[in-house]
């Protein structure tokens, strides 16, 4: 044998290598909406961590936070397609290709954790059932703190909000806007920051978290804690991608997402107090609405809740029962 033949197969030899050194090590992108130090992110991370160290780093997930990836609209086509292997997605923001995705997004139907659990366990199995046949599941859920109402002028009834520019991040928020006489903008989390700054916003709904991520105490000073609901981020998860993986793999997603789900529900409740203290000391005036706010709002639930049941008949009303039949046991 001659030199170059042999420092071409030495050659070959290592490419070789190189192939099953990528082929053990199975990188996933995880693409989500929100800022690096947003609780949800950082739970990503953590889980993505759970998976690599269970896996002894034969799954990596890089976790791209604040929709540099993908936009947070985009997020479950994304995954769908399998451009991304998982994805996080906020369920609200799919309510017009189906009204199971708004379910948690219903003004005043579940408002504390516990109700929110319940919901959860109405609506999860609706929805994966309809994701299957988008070859995805749902891998673990996590919620947002109760939505309040941040508004640059002080709000007695909802007449004092007429007109203002509203932020909302879904249909159900842009519907609102209809409703409550206000100017809707519809801008991702991502993107907020920027837009208060710019005068663009002057009131919306979320939470303490989204106050935070977004500095809204620079430009805004009132909020509102109406506790209308509590939405859920959702991993979704390609199918496709999940059964490739071995069995060992598999069961250490599994295992991570459940610790996860577990997690994130309890770090959200846990930390809205001090989500709330920040806002305070940022100098912002936190309170309940007034009863005639309260009652102006609650109307507007009324709407919202009937509109949903006709969008989704006759699914629709038969989840809002099993729903409510859930509630007095857990609360
Ligand atoms: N924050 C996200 C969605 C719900 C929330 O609390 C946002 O405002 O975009």
């Amino acid at each position: 044998m001659n030199r170059s033949l042999l420092a071409r197969m030495a050659a070959a030899l290592a490419c070789l290598s190189v192939a099953g050194f990528a082929q053990a090590q199975t990188k996933w992108d995880l693409p989500s909406a929100y800022a690096p130090a947003n609780f949800h992110t950082e739970n990503l991370e953590f889980f993505a961590k759970e998976v690599e160290t269970a896996t002894g780093g034969k799954l990596k997930i890089n976790v791209h936070s604040n929709a540099s990836l993908f936009k947070a609209p985009e997020i479950k086509r994304a995954v769908q397609g399998g451009q991304a292997q998982l994805g996080e997605i906020l369920l609200v923001n799919y309510e017009n290709e189906n009204p199971l995705f708004g379910m948690d997004g219903i003004p005043f139907l579940a408002t504390s954790y516990d109700q929110a659990k319940a919901l959860q366990q109405v609506q999860l199995p609706a929805l994966d059932k309809y994701l299957a046949g988008q070859g995805m599941k749902i891998l673990y859920t996590v919620p947002w703190q109760p939505q309040g109402i941040y508004s640059k002028k002080p709000v007695n009834a909802l007449a004092d909000m007429k007109g203002m520019k509203w932020r909302a991040y879904s249909p159900a928020t842009a519907k609102m806007a209809e409703l409550m006489n206000l100017q809707p903008v519809t801008i991702q989390a991502a993107e907020l920051s920027q837009a208060l700054a710019t005068g663009v916003v002057e009131t919306y709904i979320s939470s303490s978290a989204t106050g935070i991520d977004s500095k809204t105490y620079e430009s805004i000073k009132y909020f509102y804690e109406i506790q209308a609901w509590i939405p859920k981020n959702a991993i979704l998860i390609n199918l496709k991608a999940f059964n490739a993986l071995d069995k060992a793999t598999q069961d250490a997603v599994t295992a991570a997402a459940a610790k996860a789900q577990e997690r994130g529900w309890k770090i959200s409740e846990e930390k809205e107090a001090a989500f709330k203290q920040i806002l305070r000391d940022k100098g912002m005036t936190l309170a309940p609405p007034s009863a005639t706010f309260a009652a102006d709002l609650s109307k507007v639930g009324t709407v919202m809740l009937s509109d949903w049941e006709k969008k989704s008949a006759p699914q629709g009303a038969d989840l809002i029962a099993q729903y409510r039949k859930l509630v007095p046991a857990a609360k």
